[in-house]
């Protein structure tokens, strides 16, 4: 049996499900970007809200929207909208069936109407999980306006056709919500951007400048609330084994897109006025008056040091996170990238830090969780800014050691010199990476001017960094290294030093 609504009365005992009935939630959420980290994270902590809510919460439904490909959404739609989060420890798998979503829809398809839900009055509350490069962002969090994308929504917003980025679509509906002269839904921007909150509303209202609706972006910025947020729970592709697991724990009933995701969730969310669904009923939810140290921890600290394990990990031929975080020189590299340079401006006390670095390592080093460098490795361009190049400036000002991003800087771009002449075994998914393969290409065999012609991007590291020359010069020795050497003896020396 296929899981579904009428599935769920033969679910064993064991397994926690929606405390509601489910045919009866309506939606007051519109989701865009729906993929596994989101159900792991926004869905699961809105069933634990519904769940405490009794009557009340039947009006906190997710409607939830695939933004490129509509695989996803179809299968949710034959199962009622139902899936299985499966928690993963390190030698121990729950499962738990989650209900809140009420529809699951497909950007692309015309009759999904998304600005007519976003500003159906029902909907109360956006939030969003595109990623970092669904935002089309340049190193200053600005929208990039030269974006393909972009260009491509405004000539849809132009021709009264349905956006198809997420800036296009909050554009589109919050016009119809000040037409229609309704309160506008609150939009809680739920990925790992800095400010993400205030970087969407600006995104939002340049948006709407370019489209040439000055007052909708002068409405859009005295009238909708975009508060910040830090969302966290690492939560990995689907693979065979989820569905087999899946099943197993479901007592034979079939899910064909269960999530796995670690125990670990945080989500602090900036307050905002409003109704709003109990969400801190999930254990790890908490509303603040001010995000900003958990968001610069979070994105350093985790993100950052991912990215690190990932570009290093990948050139050493291991193909996990976790492989990359118990590898005895890779993994101490790490953390002590994590703990030295990636805490730069994370205003906490130093025991704080450490048993924030200690617990992500360990995060990281979870065995059940199948996390791969490729998957980690992608949009690094997109990434770059607020993950390393933030803390990585603040370092250099301060005259503090770099060595860490100096090293992950070297082996993101070593990835592209790598991969333009065929010879990764990772495939690359990245905005720019037409640009950055042709760099590696035109400077093959001159490390130095791979390494200039990468940093003098803005749109990614932003301005000029402090001490350019150096940097420059640190970067086309690992490079020049990484061509003459084993990755393993470089590793090694670093280690050492
Ligand atoms: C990862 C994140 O893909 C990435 O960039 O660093 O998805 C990470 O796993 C989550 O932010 C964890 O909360």
């Amino acid at each position: 049996m296929r899981l579904c609504r009428e599935a769920l009365a033969h679910l064993p005992s064991h397994v926690y499900r929606p405390d509601y009935d489910v045919s009866r939630l309506q939606p007051g959420i519109v989701h865009l970007g729906c993929g596994s980290f989101h159900r792991a994270h926004q869905v699961t902590a809105t069933q634990a809200a519904i769940n405490a809510m009794g009557e009340k919460g039947l009006r906190w439904g997710i409607a939830t929207t695939a933004m490129r490909r509509p695989e996803l959404v179809r299968q949710l739609a034959r199962q009622d909208n139902l899936f299985t989060l499966l928690t993963r420890e390190p030698h121990d798998t729950t499962a738990s069936v989650i209900g809140s979503i009420t529809d699951s829809l497909f950007a692309g398809d015309p009759e999904a109407n998304l600005a007519g839900r976003i500003a159906d009055p029902r909907t109360r509350i956006v939030t969003l999980t595109v990623t970092a490069s669904g935002y089309y962002l340049t190193a200053d969090n600005r929208l990039d306006p030269e974006a393909d994308a972009i260009l491509a929504d405004l000539r849809r917003l132009d021709e009264d056709q349905p956006a198809r980025t997420a800036t296009g679509l909050l554009v589109q509906g919050l016009a119809q919500v000040r037409a229609g002269g309704g309160v506008p839904p609150v939009i809680l921007c739920c990925d790992n951007v800095a400010h993400n909150g205030a970087t969407l509303r600006r995104a939002v209202t340049d948006f709407a400048a370019l489209s040439g609706r000055d007052a909708l972006a002068d409405w859009i910025e005295a009238t909708v609330q975009f508060p910040d947020t830090m969302v966290d729970r690492i939560t990995p592709t689907t693979f065979a084994d989820d569905i087999a697991d899946a099943r197993r724990l479901l007592g034979g009933i079939e899910d064909a897109v269960p999530v796995p995701a670690e125990p670990w969730f945080e989500w602090i969310i900036g307050e905002f006025e409003g109704p709003r669904p109990d969400w801190e009923a999930h254990e790890g939810t908490q509303f603040v008056p001010d995000v900003a140290v958990f968001e610069r921890a979070k994105l350093q600290m985790l993100n950052g040091t991912h990215m690190i394990l990932a570009y290093v990990g990948g050139l050493a031929g291991l193909t996990t996170i976790a492989e990359a975080a118990a590898d005895p020189v890779l993994g101490p590299i790490a953390a002590h990238f994590m703990r030295n340079e990636q805490s730069a401006g994370v205003e906490l006390p130093a025991p704080r830090l450490d048993r924030y670095t200690r617990n992500l390592m360990k995060r990281f080093r979870n065995p059940a969780i199948v996390h791969q460098v490729e998957r980690i490795g992608r949009n690094g361009s997109a990434k770059m800014a607020a993950r390393v190049i933030r803390p990585m400036r603040e370092n250099l000002l301060a005259g503090r050691p770099v060595t860490g991003a100096v090293l992950l800087i070297a082996s993101w771009i070593r990835w592209f010199a790598l991969h333009e002449q065929e010879a990764l075994e990772i495939s690359i998914t990245d905005p720019r990476a037409k640009s950055l393969r042709l760099i590696c290409a035109e400077a093959r065999d001159d490390h130095r001017a791979q390494a200039e012609a990468f940093l003098a991007m803005e749109e990614v590291f932003g301005p000029p960094l402090p001490r350019y020359d150096h940097i420059v010069s640190e970067i086309a020795a690992l490079l020049h290294r990484f061509d003459t050497q084993e990755i393993r003896q470089v590793l090694a020396d670093l280690a050492a030093d």
